[in-house]
């Protein structure tokens, strides 16, 4: 008997340690089944992620039918965001389609639009090729309610831009929404609202699910072998006819299709809200988290992450949302997440006519000017290696280098810099390599000392040579 369990023991530890070694901690935090047709060795899984976690910084578009309202529905605007008119305007699907007939963006132009994304720094984009209102902004084959089909625009702006994202070295990816308030099978049962208008909840009539996760998957399909993306981008997923089951199917469906495809956490049901991280009490799908209008607190080191944030207010467009953070904002949140180990998905919400918003473009800009000259401290790099926050700014690594992004400058020219278990060698700014700047090694760290004006007032970077 004892030897019995002994060599059950032996199986038992054997089996552990082919899982640990063979499937590396996704995201956030969790492995796959070994039955996991999809397993991966921790080496693969570094490989697959690696573009991703080098790109750092990415463009968000939510485009679709919403942009003809822009917010507005027979007079009546919103504070929500206004790719949920079709909810808060309780716009029954009849008439929501409509829209369509309004939906000819002849402005849009694939190759200024990545253009504007490559010239703010930005590596991906992700498009919503359908969004929660159902319609597909790209030539769908299993279903009319589409751009070509239903729109005086007949065209597939998804096409053109995709290839212009290829040829611009961008990597192009899609949003696809869980949630459809356009699928038949979908209804609303919620008081005082239309049974076929949008709601953050639907339901699904009896045989409804089956039929949608087949029509779900031929569009995969369709997306996945028409346009290649590199990233799959799932939201919508908080149905209660959404399992974490569901999720994990999609999950292994979609990287049968294209294995080194990657795939957010949204596809699954281990998402903690708005703060974007999986719960830890299972293993949960998805490659990597996703905080949404929000910066983790604290550094997130070794998990992949990415905060998806509007410029403004709304994802899709309203005319009158006019509340646009600075651009010193936002280029502090770039380095903010990038110093946290995790990459920003800026968001823009283009017109009907195919136009990103001045303002939205105003202020990529900016964050290209400023990228243009210190993107060495945010591409390829890791969260900071200091133990706690820095009162001036935020810090980025590399093997032999840590950048310090000042956004506080010394008003007395010098830099106190904590130790964090490097030794200082060198400093200098960024933008002047060859002038080193004097440093001084203390019982509590190194003082750099500093010019007496900021370079940038924005944020300045001092590099920090180490062994
Ligand atoms: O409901 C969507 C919303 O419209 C938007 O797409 C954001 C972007 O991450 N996600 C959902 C809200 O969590």
């Amino acid at each position: 008997m004892q030897k019995i369990k002994l060599q059950v023991a032996v199986v038992l530890v054997g089996i552990a340690i082919v899982i640990t070694t063979h499937h590396p901690p996704s995201a956030c935090g969790q492995s796959f089944a070994p039955s996991d047709p999809l397993t991966e060795t921790k080496a693969q899984h570094n490989q697959r992620m690696r573009w991703w976690r080098e790109a750092r910084f990415g463009m968000f578009i939510h485009w679709g039918l919403y942009a003809v309202p822009a917010g507005e529905y027979n007079g009546k605007r919103s504070e929500r965001i206004g790719e949920w008119i079709m909810e808060w305007a309780n716009i029954p699907r009849a008439d929501y389609e409509k829209f369509t007939t309004q939906f000819d963006p002849v402005k849009f132009d694939a190759r200024e639009w990545v253009r504007i994304a490559k010239d703010a720094g930005m590596k991906y984009i992700v498009i919503t090729s359908k969004h929660h209102d159902g319609f597909a902004l790209y030539d769908s084959k299993v279903s009319n309610y589409d751009i070509v089909d239903a729109t005086p625009y007949k065209k597939d702006p998804i096409k053109a831009l995709a290839l212009e994202a290829r040829k611009q070295g961008l990597k192009f990816c899609f949003y696809y929404s869980i949630l459809d308030w356009h699928y038949p099978a979908a209804y609303v049962d919620a008081p005082g609202k239309d049974s076929t208008a949008g709601n953050r909840t639907t339901k699904l009539k009896p045989g409804g699910k089956e039929e949608y996760l087949k029509y779900m998957k031929a569009q995969l399909r369709e997306l996945i072998t028409s346009y290649d993306p590199a990233v799959l981008w799932f939201d919508g997923e908080w149905q209660e006819w959404w399992t974490e089951a569901d999720g994990k199917e999609l999950y292994k469906f979609v990287r049968g299709l294209k294995p080194n495809i990657i795939i957010n956490n949204r596809v699954g049901r281990g998402r903690q809200g708005m703060q974007g991280m999986n719960k830890t009490d299972q293993v949960y799908a998805g490659d990597f988290g996703t905080p949404e209008q929000q910066i983790p607190a604290n550094g997130l080191p070794g998990i992949d992450w990415e905060s998806c944030m509007t410029m403004n207010t709304t994802w899709g467009f309203k005319f009158y949302d006019d509340k646009w953070k600075s651009g010193e904002t936002l280029i502090r949140n770039l380095i903010d997440i990038a110093s946290k180990g995790g990459n920003y998905l800026l968001n823009v919400g283009p017109t009907a006519e195919g136009l990103i918003p001045t303002p939205s473009v105003e202020r990529l800009s900016e964050m290209g000017r400023w990228m243009k000259v210190n993107s060495e401290a945010i591409y390829a790099t890791t969260a900071s290696p200091f133990a706690t926050q820095l009162a001036f700014g935020r810090a980025t690594s590399k093997p032999g280098r840590v950048y310090l992004h000042v956004f506080d400058w010394p008003s007395d020219g010098k830099l106190t810099v904590p130790s964090f278990g490097r030794d200082v060698k060198k400093a200098f700014l960024l933008t002047a390599p060859k002038q080193r700047l004097k440093i001084e090694q203390t019982s509590s760290g190194t003082s750099v000392i500093v010019p007496a004006q900021a370079p940038d007032s924005i944020a300045t970077v001092i590099v920090l040579e180490t062994n």
